[in-house]
Parts: C-alpha cells; sequence; structure tokens
C-alpha cells in the first residue's frame, strides 16, 4: 500500500465514493491546500486536506462553495462537485478537515502559458465567471479571508514581518525590500476608489491564476473554474490583475533565471482580448481605465506577500526548498517593474479592445 493509501484511506472512505478506493497520491500545484488524486475501482476524484491555519471558518467556506456551485450548475454551467460525507455533510470535520470533488476528467491546468489562444481561452472564462457571480446574492457569501486584496494592509504586514525580521534573512533581501518599499505611493488606489464608489464592488474569485481554470485537454477550451476559497466582494481589478501577474509571464512564478522573467504585452492583449469581450457590458469606464494598474498591482502584491512569507519563515504558501519564496518574489518584482514601464501599451490595448 503507498504511503498516502496508508495515510488517507480511512479519510476517503468517509465519503460517498462510488467504488473501492485502488490508490492515492498528491496532485497538481496549489499554494494552500494539500490535494491528493483519489482513484477508486470506478472513477477518480479530488481529496483535499483544507488549510484552516489560512481559511479559519472552513463552515462559512464551505456553505460559500456549496452556494456558488449550486448556483452554477442550476445554470448548466459546467464547476465544481462537492461529494457530501457519509454523514450528510459538505466535508469532514476534525483536528484536520477534507473535502472531496469530482475530479474532472479529460482537463488540463498549466503552469505557464504555452498557446496564446488558451490564454485568451482562459480570459474569456474568467471574464464569463465574473458575469455569473454578479447574478449571485453576495449577502449570501461570507469573506473567508478579510481585507485579502487590501494591498496598504498587505504592505503593513509585510512592513511587520521585515520588523520582526525573526529569522535573521531581510539581510538576504535588501535590494527586493527595497523595492516594495520604495513602491509604497503606489499601493492605494484600488481600495480609495472602492471606498469612495469610484470603482464598484463586485463578487470576485480573487486567485485567478491559470492553474485555479481547467482546460479541455483536447481543443484548449476553458471548462471549468476551480479553487472557489476565496470568492467574496472585491474588484474587477483584482480578477483580471492576478490571471496577467501569472499568465503573461514568459516564464513559471517561481523561475530563477531572471533573465527569462518578462512581462509579455502579448499575451497581455490575448488575455484581455477574451476578458473584456465576455464582460464588455458590464465593464465601467474606471474599471477598462485601471485593468493594466490592477495587473501591477496585483504582481507587486504578490510579491510583497511572498517576501513577508519569506521572512516569517515560509508559513503561509507551501514551498518545495529554503529561499522558494524569495524566488517567487523576485520574479514579481521583475514583472512588477516591466509592467510600470508598459503602462502607455497596456492602455492603448485595452482602449483598443473595448472602443
Ligand atoms: P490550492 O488552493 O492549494 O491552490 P486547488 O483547489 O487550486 O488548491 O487545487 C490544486 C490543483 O488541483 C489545481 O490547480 C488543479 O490542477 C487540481 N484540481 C483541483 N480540483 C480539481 C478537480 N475537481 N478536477 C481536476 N483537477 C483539480
Ligand atoms: C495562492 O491557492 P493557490 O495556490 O491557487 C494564494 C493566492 C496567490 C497565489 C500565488 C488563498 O493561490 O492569493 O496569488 O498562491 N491563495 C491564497 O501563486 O492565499
Ligand atoms: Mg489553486
Amino acid at each position: 500500500m503507498s504511503e498516502y493509501m496508508h495515510l488517507y484511506k480511512d479519510v476517503a472512505e468517509q465519503f460517498c465514493l462510488v467504488g473501492d478506493v485502488t490508490e492515492i497520491c498528491p496532485y497538481g500545484e496549489g499554494h494552500i491546500n494539500q490535494t491528493f488524486l483519489v482513484t477508486t475501482t470506478e472513477k477518480r476524484y479530488i481529496l483535499q486536506k483544507m488549510n484552516t491555519r489560512v481559511f479559519t471558518d472552513p463552515d462559512s467556506l464551505m456553505a460559500n462553495i456549496c452556494g456558488v456551485t449550486e448556483h452554477l450548475q442550476a445554470r448548466g454551467i459546467e464547476t465544481l462537485n462537492v461529494i457530501p460525507t457519509k454523514e450528510g455533510k459538505s466535508f469532514l470535520k476534525g483536528a484536520d478537515c477534507y473535502r472531496v470533488y469530482d475530479f474532472i476528467e479529460n482537463t488540463v491546468t498549466y503552469q505557464k502559458v504555452t498557446d496564446k489562444e488558451v490564454f485568451k481561452n482562459s480570459g474569456k472564462a474568467f471574464g464569463e465567471f465574473q458575469n455569473y457571480l454578479a447574478e449571485f446574492d453576495a449577502s449570501k457569501l461570507t469573506e473567508t479571508i478579510k481585507r485579502f486584496h487590501d494591498t496598504p494592509k498587505r504592505f503593513a504586514d509585510f512592513k511587520a514581518a521585515l520588523e520582526a525580521d525573526a529569522f535573521n534573512r531581510a539581510k538576504d533581501c535588501r535590494e527586493e525590500i527595497e523595492f516594495i518599499l520604495s513602491h509604497e505611493p503606489t499601493y492605494g488606489i484600488a481600495m480609495a476608489d472602492l471606498k469612495s464608489g469610484a470603482l464598484p464592488l463586485r463578487v470576485t474569485h480573487n486567485d485567478t491564476k491559470l492553474n485555479n481554470i481547467l482546460m479541455d485537454e483536447k481543443t484548449g477550451a476553458a471548462r471549468a473554474v476551480i479553487d472557489l476559497d476565496t470568492i467574496m466582494p472585491g474588484s474587477m481589478l483584482f480578477d483580471f490583475g492576478d490571471s496577467i501577474r501569472f499568465g503573461a509571464s514568459t516564464a513559471a512564478e517561481d523561475e530563477k533565471d531572471l533573465d527569462k522573467v518578462h512581462f509579455d504585452i502579448e499575451l497581455f492583449q490575448a488575455y484581455a482580448e477574451g476578458y473584456c469581450e465576455a464582460v464588455r457590458d458590464s465593464i465601467t469606464d474606471r474599471e477598462a481605465q485601471l485593468l493594466p494598474y490592477g495587473a501591477y498591482l496585483m504582481t507587486i502584491e504578490c510579491g510583497m506577500r511572498f517576501l513577508a512569507d519569506y521572512l516569517s519563515g515560509d508559513t503561509y504558501f507551501a514551498t518545495k526548498y529554503e529561499g522558494h519564496n524569495l524566488v517567487r518574489c523576485r520574479t514579481q518584482i521583475r514583472l512588477a517593474s516591466e509592467m510600470e514601464a508598459s503602462f502607455e501599451a497596456m492602455d492603448k490595448i485595452i482602449a483598443e479592445i473595448l472602443k
């Protein structure tokens, strides 16, 4: 019996699975939950050990996910399918919490864009997802992580981690720290505009990176938006921006060789075409004007989050080696600085698409 079968077979068997469990193995590249592929004699499932340090209220979290997935299913849209426990609950609650989804077959997730058309398809799908959420009653949602994309708050957290420097690591990343500190004046625009009403508050996904969407392995079309843990009120800038942060790069998020990491304006254009086409009827002028800023903001915010986690001893994001978070931070800084130099080009592209 494999190590993971040994550890998790009893857990898996507490859910309403079809068939007998024959194999369990780690799956995917998520940074937050522990994800496993469960194979039975009949079909496959995803089992997740939920990260209750990050999501401290699993009951509300699962209520959000059940609400949203039922809303989508009722409209015939392919989405995650929550498999209940044998006691009829949406997740298994104990010292650790677990949930199971149907494995969505014949799909792939990408860690890097390999095809412009696929990236454009993902933009269209995230845009359409935004439209579906617009029809969802926001009062039914609990905010799973407070102030998730409040960049000034993220900056304050970063400064606290730097101040503590609990692992004496600040000495290894002076340049990166300086970059984050020196850009403070750029951090407040989205939150200020949300507060004043200049930007509309919407229900957003908030974690729209490319590996949170399943693409059809044959056609490259988008099949399902996944990782629904962070659906909550936010700005369109967050969803558009986070996709660009991850996908409009010439390299992986954790590429060590910075010479390979560049912001790719053609990929930006491909995604923007797909996304804007989908939200054309609802996007406001101010949102359209700030989409390029959203890309920059999500990138530098993610950079400061990786750096804060590095300084705090890597307790938030899953890491594979010491310094992994610093490597990730460096790619985000490289991308953010190239985006800063490309605002004019990005503005032109958005204006052209939406004209
Ligand atoms: P995390 O919150 O850790 O990012 P995700 O929910 O995004 O966890 O899952 C991690 C990965 O597992 C995804 O990027 C995807 O590759 C895969 N995955 C998750 N759910 C499914 C599913 N229902 N069907 C197929 N693959 C899935
Ligand atoms: C995390 O869960 P995952 O791996 O899809 C994180 C995002 C970051 C991303 C960086 C809940 O996403 O906010 O942008 O890593 N999710 C959470 O890759 O913090
Ligand atoms: Mg994920």
